[in-house]
C-alpha cells in the first residue's frame, strides 16, 4: 500500500543539470580546473560541497582552506541562481504537472525530497509549489543521499510511515536511500540503468498505472 509519494526535484521534475554544468564550469575555470560533461554527471543528487569535492579531484594547485571552498561553492551558487533566474512554469512538462495533479486528486500525499537548498526557489520559478504537502530539500538535512535523511524527513512531514511512501528518483544514490529507508522506489532517466528500483518509468505519468 503507498499513502505518500516523495518526488526528487532535479532530473524528475525538472532538468537544471545544463545550468549546475554552466555554473561549475566557470567556477573550475576561475581555479584551472578540468571539468567536463561526464564528471557533471557524477553530480547527480549529490549536495553542493560534496559536487565541489568530486570536482577538485583534478585540482593540482595549493592546497584549499574549508574556507575558501565554501568560498568557491558560493561563487558557483550565485551563477547557478542567476541561470535559474530565467526559469519559467514553460520548464515544466504539461506530463509532469498533470501527473501531479491526477495523483493529489487520487488523494495521495505529495512531498519533494531533494538535495538542492535552491528548491524552493525553483519550484516557486516553475510555479509548482503549491502542488506539494510538504518539501523536505537541502536546508532541513545534515546528510545527503544515499542517506535516507531527506526523504525520512519528508516522510515525517507528511505524517506517513515510510513503509508507505513510494519515491521517485533518477540518481542511483536516490534510490539507495529509499531502499536504506525502507521505503518503496521507481526510477526514472539515469536511475533506471542501475536496476535497484521496484518500478521504472519511462515517463512520470507511468506512475498512473499503479498508483490507483
Ligand atoms: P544546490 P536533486 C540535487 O538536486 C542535484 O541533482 C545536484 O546536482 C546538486 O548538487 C544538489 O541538488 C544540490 O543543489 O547546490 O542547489 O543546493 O536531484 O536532489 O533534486
Ligand atoms: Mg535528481
Amino acid at each position: 500500500m503507498i499513502e505518500s509519494i516523495i518526488f526528487d526535484l532535479d532530473g524528475v521534475l525538472v532538468f537544471t543539470d545544463k545550468f549546475h554544468y554552466q555554473a561549475w564550469k566557470q567556477m573550475a575555470d576561475s581555479i584551472g580546473v578540468y571539468f567536463d560533461e561526464e564528471i557533471n554527471n557524477r553530480l547527480r543528487g549529490v549536495s553542493r560541497m560534496d559536487s565541489l569535492e568530486i570536482i577538485l579531484e583534478r585540482y593540482e594547485g595549493e592546497p584549499l582552506s574549508d574556507e575558501r571552498k565554501l568560498e568557491l561553492a558560493a561563487e558557483k551558487n550565485e551563477i547557478y541562481r542567476g541561470l535559474l533566474s530565467t526559469m519559467t512554469p514553460d520548464d515544466v512538462s504539461t506530463n509532469v504537472r498533470e501527473t501531479l495533479k491526477a495523483l493529489h486528486e487520487r488523494g495521495y500525499k505529495l512531498s519533494l525530497g531533494s538535495s538542492s537548498k535552491n528548491a524552493r526557489y525553483i519550484l516557486e520559478r516553475v510555479d509548482l509549489l503549491d502542488a506539494f504537502d510538504a518539501i523536505s530539500d537541502g536546508n532541513n538535512i545534515s546528510r545527503s543521499k544515499p542517506d535516507p535523511e531527506v526523504f525520512l524527513k519528508a516522510a515525517g512531514f507528511l505524517g506517513s510511515d515510510p513503509r508507505y511512501c513510494l519515491v521517485v528518483e533518477d540518481a542511483e544514490a536516490g534510490i539507495d536511500a529509499a531502499i536504506s529507508g525502507g521505503m518503496h522506489s521507481a526510477a526514472i532517466g539515469d536511475a533506471v540503468n542501475c536496476k535497484k528500483a521496484e518500478k521504472e518509468l519511462q515517463k512520470l505519468s507511468d506512475l498512473l498505472d499503479f498508483c490507483l
